[in-house]
Order: structure tokens, then C-alpha cells, then sequence
């Protein structure tokens, strides 16, 4: 699905002009990758599971064994899926714009995958993981290469022996990492353009950098196949149709000239 090329190169124009641009993606990016979102009613996987069932502190209290199975089986997943087309757009921008940011809500290490070296990440890394108990987190982070699983639950913590493994994410109830989040926050107030990619835009407070940007006077881009719930105004563009396809399209349109456009 295209959108209306008038659209396409309205916004093309603004990201060439663009001096500072910042990107907040969303599970959406990583559809086409075939790693499932959390809403989409057939294969979401909050379809299957409630978020307060697995992706809490409680549930994770509740029954280790259960929610890091569920991680487990999303690292399985992620880890053979292979960043796609949408990702490898995001790694070309920053060679056309003077300051780009680029903060993602995903946990599935894509971007990291597909090049971007520089990524905000507000929620985490499912491929990582730290102490459960009192090890402080920058001490007891492990990547999933260094941890041997068990097959009753979370390995144990290397560094105290005492507490369990958790996975190095942000679940529902917990603060995001004070420096993601002021670094995100800054950049919506500071860009004059923010793309907004493959999200439904539900969770706080993520969800309100977009509008954050609107506010602070940038041009916002909504890059969704489906805008329901999605804002519209004065400064918000829609551009309809999965990431993979319109991210290209409009690197390439906003700068024809780059070898990726080739
Ligand atoms: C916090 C890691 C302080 C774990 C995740 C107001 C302010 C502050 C907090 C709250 C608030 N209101 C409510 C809260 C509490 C809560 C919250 O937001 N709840 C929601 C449910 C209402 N927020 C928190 O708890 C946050 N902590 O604020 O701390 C605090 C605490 C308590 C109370 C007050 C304050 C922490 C939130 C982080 C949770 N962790 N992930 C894990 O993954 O296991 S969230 C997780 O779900 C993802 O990271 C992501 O953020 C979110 C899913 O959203 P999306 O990425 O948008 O995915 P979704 O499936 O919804 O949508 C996909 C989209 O893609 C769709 O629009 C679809 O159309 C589109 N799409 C599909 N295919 C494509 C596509 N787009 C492009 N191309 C395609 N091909």
C-alpha cells in the first residue's frame, strides 16, 4: 500500500531539510521480520498472555520459572528473525541528517542487529539479563551468549550465586532507565522532525513523545498500516503502509542521491 505520493514527497522535503530528527519505533518495525507485536489480535502475543501475567515484577515473583520460559521462547524467536528493510533504512538516515536519534520501545535488539549503533533503548534487551536480587545491574549483566539455561527456571545470578537471573527489561510498573528516557524526552522537545514507526502508542510514557514533539513545534510522521488511534492535525503527516516498504521509499525520495537509494 503506497501512500499518496503527494504525502511521500511533502515529507521526503522535510526530512531533507531536516537539521535534527528523531525516531520512536515501536513492535510494528519488527512485524515484517516475523517477530509478533503485542496487539495483534491473531498473533500478538498479548493475544495468548496478559501483560500483567508475565510482564511484571509480580508475575515474575509469582512464578520465575513461567515468565523467563516466555522470555526464552521470545529470544528464540527474535533470535532467528533478521532485521528487515524498515531497520536497514534507520542505519542510513543518520548519514543524512546532521543529529538523528533514533529511541526504540522494542527489546528484540533489530536495530542493534541491522547497524544502528546509537539506540535509545526505553525498555530494554531481552537478549540481556542481570540479578534478580542485590547485585547492582551494571555488574551482573550478562548477554544470553553467557548464561547457561536451566531447564526449571532462570539461571542463577553468576556474580552472588543467591538470586536468580531476570531479564534486563522494563516491565509494567517499573521506571524506565532514567537516562533513556531523559535523552528520549529531550530530543522530541528538541527536533524539528519525529517519526513515529509501528506503534499503537498504548504505553506511557513512550507513548507521549510523539505528541511531546508536536507540542515543542516538529513536524511528526506516523508510519502505521493502520492509523486507528493514531492523532492527526495541523503538523502530523500519515504515511500508511507497512515500515519495511515506506522507510525506504522515503529515504529514497528524500535523498535520491545516497548509494542505498541506488
Ligand atoms: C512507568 C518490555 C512509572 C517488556 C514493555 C501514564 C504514565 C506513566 C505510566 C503509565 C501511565 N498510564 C499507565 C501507565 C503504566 C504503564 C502503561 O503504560 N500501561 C499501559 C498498558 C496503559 N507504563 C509503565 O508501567 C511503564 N513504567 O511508567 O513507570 C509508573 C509506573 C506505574 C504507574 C505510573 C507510573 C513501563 C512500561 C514498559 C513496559 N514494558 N516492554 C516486554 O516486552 O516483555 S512494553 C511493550 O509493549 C513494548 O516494549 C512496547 O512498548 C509495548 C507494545 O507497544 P507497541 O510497540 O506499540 O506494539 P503494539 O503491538 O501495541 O502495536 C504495534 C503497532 O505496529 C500497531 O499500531 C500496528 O498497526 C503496527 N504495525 C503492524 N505491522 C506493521 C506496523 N507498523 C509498521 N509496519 C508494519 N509492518
Amino acid at each position: 500500500m503506497t501512500p499518496p505520493a503527494a504525502i511521500m514527497q511533502e515529507v521526503a522535503g522535510r526530512l531533507r531539510a531536516a537539521k535534527r530528527v528523531a525516531v520512536l519505533t515501536g513492535a510494528g518495525i519488527s512485524a515484517e521480520s516475523g517477530v509478533p507485536t503485542f496487539r495483534d489480535a491473531l498473533t500478538g502475543l498479548w493475544a495468548r498472555f496478559r501483560p500483567e501475567e508475565l510482564a511484571t515484577p509480580e508475575a515474575f515473583a509469582r512464578d520465575p520459572a513461567l515468565v523467563w520460559r516466555w522470555y526464552r521462547m521470545r529470544r528464540d524467536m527474535v533470535r532467528a528473525a533478521e532485521p528487515n528493510a524498515g531497520h536497514r533504512a534507520l542505519v542510513e538516515l543518520p548519514r543524512h541528517v546532521p543529529r538523528f536519534t533514533l529511541i526504540t520501545q522494542n527489546v528484540d535488539a533489530l536495530h542493534r542487529r541491522a547497524g544502528s549503533t546509537d539506540v535509545v533503548e526505553l525498555h530494554g534487551d531481552i537478549t540481556r539479563a542481570r540479578c534478580a536480587g542485590a547485585c547492582p545491574r551494571d555488574t551482573s549483566l550478562l548477554h544470553e551468549s553467557e548464561w547457561t539455561e536451566r531447564d526449571d527456571g532462570p539461571p542463577l545470578c553468576s556474580r552472588c550465586s543467591a538470586a536468580s537471573l531476570r531479564p534486563d527489561v522494563v516491565w509494567f510498573g517499573e521506571m524506565l532507565p532514567p537516562a533513556a528516557l531523559e535523552r528520549a524526552t529531550a530530543e522530541a522537545g528538541a527536533c524539528d522532525l519525529f517519526l513515529s514507526v509501528g506503534t499503537s502508542n498504548v504505553v506511557e510514557p513512550a507513548a507521549s513523545l510523539p505528541w511531546l514533539a508536536a507540542r515543542a513545534g516538529a513536524a511528526v510522521v506516523v508510519v502505521n498500516p493502520d492509523m486507528a488511534g493514531q492523532r492527526s492535525g495541523a503538523n502530523i503527516h500519515h504515511l500508511a503502509g507497512p515500515a519495511g516498504t515506506i522507510l525506504p521509499q522515503l529515504v529514497r525520495a528524500a535523498f535520491p542521491e545516497s548509494p542505498a537509494s541506488a
